[in-house]
């Protein structure tokens, strides 16, 4: 179990959140000579840097963008007088890929994995009513002992260079926000919720975990704020009566006010918002609240122009007005669980999450991408390190968890993207990931992962765990491109009769398929990277999708174009985005629109 608690900071009655965003002081540190020089008491220069925020993009030096390393932030932070005697928390909605925590030169967290929160306890070590000194040294260095997979070499140079075995820019630094806060000495740790349908009505039980003995009452407020049930006891079920389900694209919240009580003293009080539904996967179904879905949507990155893969509240924004628009009603967190906030949007806006952990390069390859579909073996599941890779993994399956189990928007966890299937090695490693997941997740939500070119119905030994078969697909781009395209259709369609001569009952969903396409090329005829190219494709494989009854989703591959390593195989990037990196849509957009307005809800159900 974890040893700090997940829950997102909230002001109640008994709860105090102050926000540590906007400027701090930052220093690379290209020796790795901070801690010998004692920068966790103070770092040296002047130089200030916006949190939250991927440092990269900042600077006009190829070499800060480039940079492999440790680097270091600090701010001073005002600790109130009148919280002397609570519990005093710094929390990190993330630190990629590594992070040491100092307090007035003490060190007081240590965490491993960049897209998770972690908190330090620092009642101890802060001095009240005064500035303190908050020093955290990050590391960004890609390994194969921890998610996301890479390497990190050494140049000619003396400089170190990340090499990713994925297909997205290593940004790095404090992405996301950071708090103080301040918790009474007794709180409330962690809260569960299972949702079952009885008629009109529901069952809310719940599981609350404290740090105390006190007693805990529930109360469920309607968005009204009307109280329509309410239950004693860390353990209870509330009753709810014409319970109003949360549904796509139609959103209901109750919020569950839970308190831990001292007679008719309030020791501590959080609200947890909650949406009332089910998922459940039958045959080749995917059911929300007993009733056939067809995903559609997107890929993602957390990507943007100057701030990277920085917490940005316009952008998320922006996102979800797109979405909307274009008729999406879901998509996935690839390759990182996003910022909590994201979540809660896609909680009031009515969107299908499938929440991935960042097991993204399980594959050894600099460019995954092209070497995807040509059967080649790395082996990566049987190297000596690969029992360290799996504790990471599993740690963060558990964190991921933790954090997300009560966003009604969350419907699935996948727990790799594009790993190697295809030795025996990767079966245990699976097993362990697939099991963690189920015995975490009490609504016991569908499990899946997406499948690389490499995994056919032949040759991966894997999809059999996953409760939702996901593949990632390019006919028509990485095999059979261009004029070619008539080839790609027929070799898409002879693996998709594979996979129906498996007769696997389980749905089957595309969580990745596009073709790079330049915003600013038009072609009459199409060449490939042209516009028209983009809408060729999207028709080709619409009509696959549309031939069989058991894929039961599309999420196309990328919402917008994002950055990546540079190299001869990519543009400034990685432009499959039916929107640009700015937002604006490329025709594809209109495409899809109509396609997706039209789609009902549960088809091919
Ligand atoms: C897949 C990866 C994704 C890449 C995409 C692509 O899952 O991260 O960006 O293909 O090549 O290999 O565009």
């Amino acid at each position: 179990m974890l040893n700090y608690s997940m829950l997102y900071p909230r002001e109640t009655v008994s709860r105090r959140v102050v926000s540590m965003d906007g400027m701090w002081k930052f220093c690379l540190d290209e020796k790795s000579a901070g801690e010998n020089e004692k920068w966790q008491e103070g770092i040296p220069g002047k130089e200030m840097i916006p949190v939250p925020a991927s440092f990269q993009d900042f600077y006009t030096e190829k070499d800060i963008r480039e940079y492999a390393g440790d680097f270091w932030y600090e701010k001073d932070m005002f600790v109130p007088g009148e919280w002397s005697g609570k519990q005093v928390l710094l929390r990190f909605g993330a630190a990629t890929h590594r992070a040491v925590v100092f307090v007035n030169g003490t060190k007081v967290a240590e965490h491993e994995g960049g897209f998770l929160p972690f908190c330090a306890d620092v009642t101890e070590v802060v001095r009240y009513n005064a500035y303190n000194k908050v020093v955290v040294k990050v590391n960004n260095e890609l390994t194969v002992t921890n998610i996301p997979c890479g390497q990190t070499v050494t140049l000619p140079t003396g400089k170190k260079m990340c090499k990713p075995y994925f297909d997205f820019f290593n940004y790095s630094g404090l992405q996301r926000s950071v708090w103080l806060t301040a918790l009474p000495k007794e709180s409330v740790f962690d809260i569960e919720t299972v949702n079952e349908l009885c008629g009109s009505d529901a069952k809310v039980s719940y599981t609350v975990k404290t740090t105390g003995d006190h007693p805990v009452t529930v109360e469920l407020l309607d968005e009204e704020g009307q109280k329509v049930a309410s239950c004693e006891g860390k353990e209870g079920v509330l009753e709810v009566k014409n319970a109003r389900l949360w549904k796509v694209r139609d959103a209901y919240l109750y919020q569950m006010v839970v308190r831990i009580m001292d007679e008719d003293e309030i020791l501590d009080e959080y609200t947890q918002e909650i949406g009332i539904r089910t998922v459940e996967v039958k045959g080749t179904s995917i059911l929300l609240n007993g009733e056939p879905v067809y995903l559609r949507g997107f890929g993602k990155h957390e990507d943007s122009d100057i701030v990277g893969r920085g917490f940005n509240i316009g952008v998320m924004k922006r996102d979800f007005e797109l979405m909307k628009w274009i008729g999406a009603n879901s998509f996935r967190t690839s390759h990182y669980p996003y910022s909590e906030e994201i979540y809660q949007m896609a909680d009031r806006e009515g969107f299908l999450i499938i929440d991935e952990v960042p097991a993204v390069g399980l594959f050894e390859s600099l460019m995954n991408f092209m070497e995807a579909s040509t059967g080649k073996a790395t082996a990566f599941f049987e190297k000596e390190t690969t029992p360290v890779l799996l504790q990471a993994h599993l740690r963060a399956v558990e964190e991921m968890i933790t954090r997300d189990k009560n966003h009604p928007s969350v419907v699935a966890w996948s727990l790799l993207n594009e790993p190697e299937t295809t030795s025996d090695a990767a079966v245990p490693y699976f097993k362990e990931v697939f099991d963690r997941a189920r015995e975490l997740d009490p609504q016991k939500r569908p499990r899946t992962f997406a499948l690389v070119m490499n995994s056919t119905p032949d040759k991966c030994k894997c999809y059999n765990f996953s409760d939702i078969i996901a593949l990632n697909r390019y006919f028509g781009w990485y095999v059979s491109g261009g004029y070619d395209i008539s080839t790609a259709e027929v070799l898409f369609r002879k693996e998709m009769d594979a996979w129906k001569a498996l007769n696997l009952n389980k749905p089957f969903i595309f969580t990745e398929y596009g073709a790079d396409t330049l915003g600013s090329e038009h072609k009459l005829p199409s060449v490939m990277w042209s516009q028209e190219y983009q809408a060729e494709y999207l028709k080709m494989n619409n009509e696959v999708f549309d031939s069989y009854d058991f894929i039961k989703g599309e999420q196309i591959w990328n919402f917008a174009d994002f950055q990546t390593t540079e190299g001869i195989m990519r543009v400034n990037g990685n432009k499959k985005g039916v929107f640009t990196r700015q937002r604006q849509p490329k025709d594809i957009a209109y495409k899809l629109k109509e396609r997706w307005e039209s789609l009902p809800l549960g088809y091919k159900n």
